[in-house]
């Protein structure tokens, strides 16, 4: 029987952020974290208590299938009830990538939407769980409506919920709990409507049935249900084409982040094999993106700025771009490419948050970040399946190879040697002071030499809004050179173990100049200065980083 009456249930305090500000897309911990008794409820109650519009709104809810996923669709659909939504949209087995739900909550004119991933972390008991807040616009919750839930926590004692029985998510079906209406709808469907409205399907479809052999991992996270309806069905690509497509809890063990560490098999397939044209893998949610060619990997820089210099290719982009945007640690490439079109670059701080206003007001058509994120303004997150199908129609078009269109793109707008390097885990303490250290020495460093060049600036990273003028400080420290080149330091905000320390590399070179280096040789100079004024290895005590992009 379902009792329409709300239950309040006390909690002591709890503080899920654990007086930590949340990190740059929701809540993310440990799922352990998760499992305590009201922990994701007490979340969730503040969430309900703080976005506009929540009496008699709609909601979409969904996520990238990992532990934890349907329990806390569960939790969330009793919960809204109490807080009398008028519907919750959720999908079958709660399958719904960041972009695809994006959508969703764009074009069924909800209030916002609940994506329950921790993204590229891993996942199953052992890994993470969380929770993503997006806003009307379909983008991340702002820094203001941020802050008001993690003020929220702080003071709440007890949430409300109505019980109910179990809603199947094994299939498309509708039911109620109290007034509340629940649609199960198929989370793909509208996403690739989508697509085919952006896109050219044929001249993909003719381009890789011609000799042009592509795969794409889903690394058994949410993108393989979208890639295989996608890639193997509208476009016809041969069964196989996407691996690991099966969405599991643990991601089969693999780590969900599309980098050459943690999709190495996909990139030994590209970069040590010769069968394959073209090689693609998206994050846990489906919002990042990783390219690869035969014998070639696409830095994330370059790829933001190829897909503005060739995005007349594609149809939803061929009337022109009125601008584009990058987060501050990734590479000037795209400004270049801008410059020649004669339109704006944006420089926001790191997450998609800050591209929200900037879309929304009209003032950019395409952005991206370094960390394997690509977007449009089709909707309000980054998009992986977007950025590979974006990849394949201006191969298509030039009707040529990934290397070769790199090449080309190089020769025209010069080179930006790019790398990051992650230093995972490391104890909280060993990164802040260094960081602090480093903050206090960065006055001192202006006008003197770095790496052989003049410092014009050196600075913790602090952003306006262009539109509504907000300000948004200590975004990260900049080394900036007078050759254009820039080291960046930023601590992450989404990991769930100790402290990452990520540090940006960058160096610009012409096109008359050398634009075949490795990028770690390319680049030794500022590596080595940079480890020594920060005391990187020192202080860590680990020789080399963890992950290198
Ligand atoms: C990282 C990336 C950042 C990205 C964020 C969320 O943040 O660097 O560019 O927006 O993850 O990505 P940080 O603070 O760890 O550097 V994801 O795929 O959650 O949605
Ligand atoms: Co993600």
């Amino acid at each position: 029987m379902e009792s329409l009456e709300p239950n309040s249930i006390k909690v002591n305090h709890i503080d899920p952020f654990d007086d930590q500000k949340p990190g740059t897309s929701g809540l993310r911990k440990s799922t352990k974290q998760f499992e305590e008794p009201n922990y994701l409820e007490s979340f969730i109650e503040a969430v309900f208590r703080t976005l506009p519009g929540v009496k008699g709104g709609t909601l979409v809810v969904g996520g990238d299938g990992r532990y934890g996923n349907r329990r806390a669709i569960d939790v969330i659909l009793g919960m809204a009830a109490a807080h009398g939504l008028s519907k919750v949209i959720t999908t079958v087995d709660g399958i719904l990538s960041t972009p695809a739900a994006s959508n969703l909550i764009r074009k069924r004119k909800a209030i916002g939407g609940i994506i329950l991933s921790a993204s590229h972390n891993s996942g199953g008991l052992h890994g993470d769980f969380g929770v993503k807040i997006n806003a009307a616009n379909g983008g991340p919750a702002s820094e203001s409506l941020t802050n008001a839930i993690y003020n929220c926590t702080k003071t709440l004692d007890r949430y409300i919920k109505i019980d109910h029985s179990q809603i199947s998510l094994d299939s498309i079906g509708q039911y109620s709990i109290g007034d509340m209406e629940v649609m199960v709808i198929d989370g793909v469907d509208e996403y690739l409507s989508l697509m085919q409205k952006i896109f050219d399907f044929d001249q993909i479809s003719s381009f890789i049935s011609n000799e042009f052999p592509i795969a794409f991992d889903a690394l058994n996270a949410v993108t393989g249900p979208y890639a295989k309806r996608l890639l193997e069905g509208l476009l016809a690509a041969p069964l196989g084409t996407v691996r690991n497509g099966v969405p599991l809890e643990d991601f089969g063990g693999c780590h969900p982040d599309p980098n050459l560490t943690y999709a190495n098999e996909l990139a030994d397939l590209l970069l040590k094999g010769d069968h394959y044209a073209f090689g693609a893998a998206c994050d846990g949610d489906g919002d990042r993106n990783m390219i690869l060619g035969r014998g070639c990997f696409i830095n994330p820089s370059d790829s933001l700025a190829i897909l503005a210099a060739n995005s007349h290719l594609v149809p939803a982009y061929q009337n022109g771009l009125s601008g584009v945007a990058r987060s501050m640690p990734t590479s000037g490439a795209v400004d270049v490419v801008a410059k020649q079109l004669g339109i704006p670059s944006y420089e926001t701080p790191t997450g998609w948050k800050f591209f929200g206003n900037l879309l929304d007001a009209g003032k950019i058509t395409l952005c991206g970040e370094e960390s394997f994120g690509t977007g449009s303004n089709h909707v309000r997150e980054k998009d992986g399946l977007w950025a590979v199908l974006f990849w394949l129609q201006i191969l298509a078009g030039n009707q040529i190879t990934v290397a070769e269109l790199v090449k080309k793109h190089w020769s025209r707008f010069g080179r930006h040697y790019y790398s990051r390097h992650d230093y995972e885990s490391i104890s909280s303490e060993v990164a802040h002071n260094l960081y602090d250290r480093l903050i206090k020495i960065l006055p001192t460093l202006e006008g003197q030499l770095f790496a052989g060049q003049k410092v014009t600036k050196a600075d913790n990273f602090s952003y306006i809004d262009p539109i509504d003028s907000s300000v948004t400080d200590k975004q990260g420290l900049r080394i900036l050179l007078e050759d254009r080149s820039r080291v960046i330091l930023r601590l992450s905000g989404t990991g769930t173990k100790g402290a990452t320390l990520r540090v940006y590399l960058e160096s610009y070179v012409s096109s008359n100049g050398d634009l075949n280096q490795d990028p770690q040789i390319a680049l030794r100079k500022y590596i080595l200065d940079i480890d020594s004024l920060a005391e990187i290895s020192q202080r860590t005590c680990m020789n080399s980083p963890t992950v290198i992009t």
